[in-house]
């Protein structure tokens, strides 16, 4: 069975590479268990990474143009999905033999049905190089897999997350993958389609103005969120270990009555994503 899974995708890679797809999503969402005894899950990671390693043998052989993208998902339909979130597929992605090939197709319900932050986690697969695609939708907490249109779920990790792929310079596709509502009729499919749209661009032009605000700008001064930019000890190992004003002399109860002034900066982003700034 598992060889004839594997021939299988190589024939549709062969279709997408037709049609001119450069990137291949590859959701596992029958990878997993429901029960302990029903799969040993070390084994089961052997097999993936050897599918993930032909297939790089593959594509690289035929000289295709074809990246892979995970995308992680933390149950449904399986009880337990293998490399449930970002951090699980971007630890595997470091295991194979062609981990240049692959990366990950995050999906923002799939993070939040996990209880996660989804801009964090964006933020780090682009801090890896691995953010090879997106799939944007919307998801009310920890539920079953929504797919709401884009926006209509955590309107605040909405508008980060958009904050980031903006300000990050993001160059790939802003992809949505969500479900018009049963309720509607075809009118509903065109109406949720545009919204995804809408809502993204609503959210472009609401996080600009935020950057863009002088106000902003002061809080984020006071907050010394530039400070994060600073190596904390470029001078080396020894010298952190010489300098007594880092740890003999440093006061700690002085440092900790600095105000970090973090509400002042956030309350600022509400009023910009509730265009009441
Ligand atoms: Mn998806």
């Amino acid at each position: 069975v598992r060889r004839f899974a594997l021939r299988k995708v190589i024939r549709n890679i062969d279709l997408a590479v037709e049609l001119g797809a450069g990137t291949y999503v590859a959701w596992g969402g029958r990878e997993g268990a429901e029960s302990g005894a029903a799969k040993d899950v070390r084994l089961a990671l052997d097999r993936m990474k050897e599918a993930f390693d032909l297939l790089g043998d593959y594509v690289t052989g035929q000289g295709y143009d074809l990246r892979f993208a995970i995308e992680p998902k933390p149950n449904e339909p399986r009880g337990d999905i293998l490399l449930p979130t970002i951090g699980h597929a971007l630890a595997f992605i470091e295991r194979l033999e062609r981990p240049e090939l692959v990366g990950v197709n995050p999906e923002t319900g799939h993070e939040q049905m996990a209880g996660l932050n989804f801009p964090h986690g964006i933020a780090q697969a682009l801090w890896a190089g691995k953010l090879f695609h997106i799939d944007l939708n919307g998801q009310s907490g920890i539920k079953y897999d929504q797919d709401f249109r884009f926006g209509a779920g955590d309107l605040r990790q909405a508008f980060w997350l958009v904050d980031l792929l903006e300000g990050a310079g993001w160059d790939g596709p802003r992809h949505f993958d969500f479900k018009p509502v049963r309720t509607d009729g075809i009118d509903g499919v065109w109406e949720s389609a545009k919204n995804c749209m809408r809502n993204y661009l609503i959210l472009k032009e609401r996080a600009a103005a935020f950057r863009a605000d002088p106000a902003v700008q002061e809080a984020l001064t006071a907050s010394r969120l530039h400070e994060l930019a600073r190596p904390t000890a470029d001078d080396g190992l020894k010298a952190l270990l010489a300098d007594r004003t880092a740890y003999e002399d440093f006061d700690a109860d002085t440092a900790a009555q600095r105000s970090m002034a973090f509400e002042a900066l956030d309350q600022l982003a509400m009023d910009h994503l509730l265009n009441v700034r």
